[in-house]
C-alpha cells in the first residue's frame, strides 16, 4: 500500500503560523469528528498562543462530550488561516462548514486515510493501510502531550471507522494504539455505548420501518431499503436518525452488499455497504460518488423507484464481474 507522508510530527509544520484552522468533510462521522477535534484540543494546549478555529458541520448530540465542541463554528465565517489542517477528508469538494477556506488558507495540511485521496494539500499524509484519520494522526502527535480529552477524541475517531474493532481496517498497530489510549483513561465503554448503542425513539421506530420493507435482491445476495419523505415526516425524523440503518441491512445472512436510500433536499442519497469482496466506492462512483471498499455513498438527483433501479442494476453487475474475476484467478491458479 502506498503511504504518503511530507512530515513526521505536527510539530514540524506549524512555522510561524499565526493563526491556524482545522477542518474536516461534510457530513461529519466519528472519525471526522474525533480527528478534527483531537487535534485541536492538542494545538490549542501546545501552542497556546496561536488561536486555533475548528470548522465542523453540526454532530448528533451523542458526540457532546468531545472536548471543544462548544467553540465550533459550523458555518463560513470568512476567515483565512495562515496554516489549513484538514481531516479525514478526500478530496477538494468535501470540505464541510467552511468550503472557501481551502482556497484562502495560505498553506494545506492534509492527513487521511482515504485511498482515493489525490493529495491536495501543500503538504500530504495520507496512509490508506490505517484504520482511521485519528489513526494517523496519533502517529503525528508526541506522545506525552496527548491529554485524556484528545486520547478521548482519538479513541473516537478509531473505534468509528473501525466499527469497534471488526472491520478489516483494523490493523495489529491499530490495537496497540487503542490500547495506549485506554491505558491514559479513557471511558470507552461509555463511548461505545453512547455512540454505537444509545437509540433515540425516534432512531428505533424509522429503524424498524426501514427493516420491515427490506427486499433481497441479485439473487438474494444484496439487500436494499429505502425511505420516503412522507416515512421521515411521519416518524419526525432527520436525516441523523437514518444514519445508522445501512449497517443493520449489510448484517442480513447470505448478503455482499446493502442499499439504503433517503430523501436528500433534491432527489435521495444513498449508502451502500459491503461485506467482503465488493468494491462499493465503485458503484458509488458510477453516479457521482465515492467511499471506501466496503462503505460509500451517492446523491441520485431523481425519483426513488428509479434510483432504486439503477443502484440494484449496478450491484448486481459488480457481483457478476467479482464471480468471473474470482473465475479468472482460479483459471489462472490451475493453469487453464
Ligand atoms: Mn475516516
Amino acid at each position: 500500500m502506498t503511504r504518503r507522508r511530507d512530515f513526521e510530527k505536527i510539530s514540524e509544520v506549524i512555522g510561524n503560523a499565526g493563526c491556524i484552522a482545522v477542518a474536516g468533510h461534510l457530513h461529519p462521522d466519528g472519525d471526522c469528528a474525533g480527528s478534527v477535534l483531537a487535534l485541536s484540543a492538542y494545538l490549542k494546549k501546545e501552542f497556546p498562543g496561536i488561536p486555533v478555529d475548528t470548522y465542523l458541520e453540526e454532530m448528533p448530540s451523542c458526540f457532546d462530550y468531545l472536548p471543544g465542541m462548544e467553540g465550533i463554528k459550523s458555518e463560513d465565517d470568512g476567515g483565512s488561516p495562515d496554516l489549513l489542517f484538514l481531516l479525514d477528508t478526500s478530496a477538494p469538494d468535501r470540505v464541510g462548514a467552511a468550503p472557501g477556506i481551502l482556497a484562502r488558507a495560505k498553506r494545506v495540511v492534509l492527513i487521511d486515510h482515504h485511498i482515493s485521496n489525490p493529495g491536495f494539500g501543500d503538504l500530504n499524509v495520507i496512509e490508506p493501510d490505517k484504520s482511521s484519520a485519528s489513526e494517523v494522526l496519533y502517529t503525528l502527535l508526541d506522545p506525552e502531550k496527548i491529554d485524556l480529552s484528545c486520547a478521548s477524541a482519538l479513541y473516537t475517531g478509531i473505534v468509528h471507522d473501525s466499527g469497534i474493532f471488526r472491520y478489516s481496517c483494523t490493523g495489529p498497530e491499530t490495537l496497540r494504539i487503542a490500547a495506549d489510549l485506554i491505558s491514559r483513561g479513557v471511558p470507552f465503554t461509555r463511548i461505545i455505548e453512547k455512540t454505537f448503542e444509545e437509540r433515540s425513539y425516534t432512531e428505533t421506530r424509522i429503524l424498524g420501518e426501514a427493516l420491515r420493507t427490506a427486499r433481497l435482491f441479485a439473487g438474494g445476495r444484496a439487500v436494499i431499503s429505502s425511505v420516503t419523505r412522507e416515512t421521515m415526516l411521519h416518524f419526525g425524523a432527520e436525516k441523523r436518525d437514518v444514519d445508522g440503518v445501512v449497517a443493520e441491512l449489510r448484517k442480513t445472512a447470505g448478503c455482499e452488499a446493502a442499499v439504503f436510500l433517503y430523501p436528500a433536499d433534491t432527489g435521495y442519497k444513498a449508502s451502500l455497504r459491503s461485506r467482503s469482496f465488493l468494491d462499493v466506492s465503485k458503484v458509488a462512483a458510477l453516479f457521482g460518488g465515492g467511499g471506501h471498499i466496503h462503505a460509500a455513498g451517492c446523491s441520485m438527483d431523481m425519483d426513488l423507484a428509479e434510483a432504486e433501479n439503477l443502484l440494484m442494476k449496478a450491484v448486481e453487475e459488480a457481483l457478476v464481474r467479482s464471480d468471473e474475476n474470482a473465475d479468472d484467478m482460479r483459471k489462472d491458479a490451475v493453469g487453464l
